[in-house]
């Protein structure tokens, strides 16, 4: 249903997150952030008091509802396996999780396939393999992930745009609301955030911040 020609548009605002990093209760924090306008959803339940198992299927069910709910497109982070269990709208893998070729070909027609890239070779190569859209990282330093690459900032958009002018691209890392202009100046199509939303008191509050200053 959400392979759109408009995904561009619906990458404005992009909510990264698992349990692990909400403050409150994730599916309550999801549905908050999408009240506040959050135009994409990805699935990321990863690292350190990270749900696995039956716990994991479960809330990613109950996220997939909410997503729905708003006409939201649920994504999910590296695990295959899972994207096809809970019939996501898409997979989104990074860079060292497997053979980028054959994992786009074992999704179904209206998944959508996202990667994460560093740089104009990893986006030109996840181009050439026919990804929906890229993710480029990290914009700035960031606490939430460890194995960051070294961050070069906003100039890698820029580079990367002027390579691929028509692939749908988001920025992450490090992306609050008084960073997040520079990342869309440079090229993106939106930002892609995990803290700013998931850590915030009030979701709804920190998703229209974000998209009132982008
Ligand atoms: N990927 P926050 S940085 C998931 O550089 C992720 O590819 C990154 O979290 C990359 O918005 C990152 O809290 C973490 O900084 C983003």
């Amino acid at each position: 249903m959400i392979k759109q020609n408009n995904l561009k548009k619906q990458l404005s605002l992009y909510f990264v997150m698992g349990s692990q990093n909400c403050k409150y209760d994730p599916v309550e924090t999801l549905e908050k952030a999408i009240q506040g306008g959050v135009t994409f959803f990805q699935f990321r339940e990863k690292g350190e008091g990270s749900r696995t198992g039956e716990g994991k299927i479960e809330l990613g069910l109950q996220l997939k509802e909410v997503c729905h709910q708003y006409d939201v497109p649920f994504i999910v982070n590296d695990d295959l396996g899972l994207a096809i269990e809970l019939d996501a709208d898409g997979l989104h893998i990074g860079q060292e999780d497997g053979d980028m070729k054959k994992i786009k070909d074992s999704l179904k027609s209206h998944q959508l396939f996202g990667v994460s890239t560093h740089n104009v070779e990893e986006a030109l190569e996840a181009h050439r393999i026919g990804v929906d859209y890229i993710g480029v990282g990290p914009m700035f330093n960031t606490n939430t992930k460890e194995d960051i690459e070294e961050v070069r900032g906003p100039v890698v958009i820029k580079e990367i745009r002027e390579q691929l002018p028509g692939i749908p691209l988001v920025g992450i890392g490090g992306i609050k609301h008084n960073n997040a202009l520079k990342v869309i100046e440079a090229g993106a199509d939106g930002v892609a955030v995990i803290s700013d939303i998931a850590e915030a008191d009030f979701p709804t509050r920190a998703a229209e911040r974000m998209l009132k200053d982008i």
